[in-house]
């Protein structure tokens, strides 16, 4: 059955790949599962037949027969254990791929959530600037501490999996600030990242939506 996934009728970055049904695409993509979009405007994201799916009337969600789904972490992980590619076979290394997902979700993505809030959300404020600072090192702790470990390797544990996929994911909302280039192994982990062909045929889809040209892959 083909999945159904919701995306932004309009995102604020037209279709850069930083809104979140960008990895969902992507691990879609790395399976080779088709799937369809259905675009929705911020309205619509509020209103009941959304809300029935998602509880907090964001996107993406994702629908396949009568399984419904809302937070990327779950449909990465949903799409990883339906198919094959995205997590190793062994189950040591699995479980430690699964935690690498959890990594990027909880301890990785919530400094830089907390910079994109206040730079959106609270840019105007008269402590606004004060405050920059000390985001932004929270922030580099953790890239400090995610780079020793990547080290000199391609991948966090082994053959690319879910828990690149999805700390790439996330590392990729740094990109416009600059700061990954401060850790050139964090950089090339993430460009790793977008040179793999799943992710250009998401990232295409993704920008199709907003230029109107199909996706050529
Ligand atoms: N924890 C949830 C998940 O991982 O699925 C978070 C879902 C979420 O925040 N979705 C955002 C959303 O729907 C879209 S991705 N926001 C609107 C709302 O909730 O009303 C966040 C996002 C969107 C666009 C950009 N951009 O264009 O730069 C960046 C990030």
């Amino acid at each position: 059955m083909t999945p159904t996934i919701t995306a932004f009728e309009r995102s604020p970055d037209r279709g850069k790949g930083l809104a979140r049904d960008m990895r969902v695409r992507w691990a879609l993509e790395e399976v080779g599962q088709p799937y369809e979009v259905r675009l929705l405007s911020f309205t619509e994201m509020k209103e009941p037949a959304h809300r029935a799916l998602h509880p907090f009337g964001s996107i993406p969600t994702y629908e396949e027969g009568d399984l419904a789904l809302f937070e990327t972490g779950a449909i990465v992980f949903h799409i990883a254990e339906r198919h094959a590619g995205l997590l190793p076979d062994d189950a040591n290394a699995r479980a430690r791929a699964i935690t690498w997902m959890f990594a990027a979700l909880n301890t990785v993505e919530p400094p830089i959530l907390e910079r994109e809030t206040a730079r959106l959300l609270e840019g105007d404020k008269p402590w606004s600037a004060q405050r920059m600072p000390a985001v932004e090192d929270r922030i580099r702790d953790r890239l400090g501490q995610l780079s020793g470990r990547l080290g000199d390797a391609d991948w966090l544990d082994g053959a690319f999996n879910a828990g690149d996929l999805m700390m790439a994911s996330v590392l990729l909302r740094l990109k416009a600030s600059g700061m990954l280039d401060e850790y050139p192994n964090l950089s090339a982990y993430v460009a790793r990242g977008e040179a793999r062909p799943a992710f250009k045929r998401a990232f295409d889809a993704q920008l199709a939506v907003f230029t109107g040209k199909p996706p050529t892959g």
